[in-house]
């Protein structure tokens, strides 16, 4: 435990492996589905950002795997362990995104969700946690996201050299149907470019104190306060 939660506050990620049970089955067919635009009555695929489509209205509300894949892979004990402290899931995307001319960058650059520039913050302080998975169904595994191993604990004075992605801790994934990633949104990340349609689920944990923040999806809460009393 103390190996973990030393390796997170140092790298700002970990990467885990599903277990191959029947409910990873389950949330495999439930995403396959969302990827092949056959949605079930009452959901949509909606446009967020440049080339890619959300489910709406709440991700975590299309299937009941969606949110049990969390606790059958012990998320709720791997946050615990490695953050110190107890963080709700406040909100699910899952999101197709289709391929588009390479003009040499991805469809969302370098960025952090919460940072402090200077004496100024910004998005949600303490910074919340994501679990991403980018499975990958027809195509051949390609690099879906990179990462600057660290950068969550080394931020510049400002945007601009804080551009200046540290190479030699640049770490990328391809999608895969096995590997989830962890990680402190204040880590440097970036989406590579999408050579061939590709798909990802997203969780957003955030600290207690931000709870209000995300009304419209309470439920999600809800079910992830039940979910931790009843696997503790
Ligand atoms: O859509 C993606 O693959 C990446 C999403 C991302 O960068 C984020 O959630 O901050």
């Amino acid at each position: 435990m103390e190996e973990l939660a030393k390796q997170f506050y140092m790298d700002g990620c970990i990467i885990n492996q599903w277990k191959k049970t029947p409910l990873y089955d389950r949330f495999m067919s439930t995403l396959k589905e969302i990827y092949d635009e056959k949605l079930r009555d009452g959901f949509q695929l909606k446009q967020k950002y440049p080339h890619s489509f959300d489910i709406r209205p709440q991700a975590f509300e299309y299937d009941s795997s969606i949110i049990d894949i969390l606790f059958e892979n012990d998320v709720h004990k791997i946050l615990r362990d490695a953050i110190g402290s107890s963080a709700i899931l406040t909100h699910v995307q899952i999101r197709n995104a289709f391929s588009y001319p390479e003009k040499g960058h991805s469809y969302q650059m370098w960025h952090r969700d919460s940072y402090v520039y200077g004496d100024k913050g910004y998005g949600n302080l303490p910074p919340g946690y994501k679990i991403i998975f980018y499975p990958s169904f027809e195509n051949p595994s390609e690099p879906v996201l990179s990462v600057v191993k660290g950068s969550h604990i080394k931020m510049m004075e400002n945007q601009e050299k804080d551009w200046e992605v540290d190479r030699n801790k640049l770490h990328t994934l391809n999608n895969n149907n096995d590997d989830f990633l962890f990680f402190d949104v204040s880590l440097q990340h970036s989406t590579e470019h999408v050579k061939t349609k590709n798909q990802r689920i997203i969780y957003n944990f955030n600290h207690r104190c931000f709870a209000h923040r995300y009304e419209d999806a309470k439920k999600c809460q809800e079910m992830w306060n039940e979910g931790c009393i009843k696997y503790a």
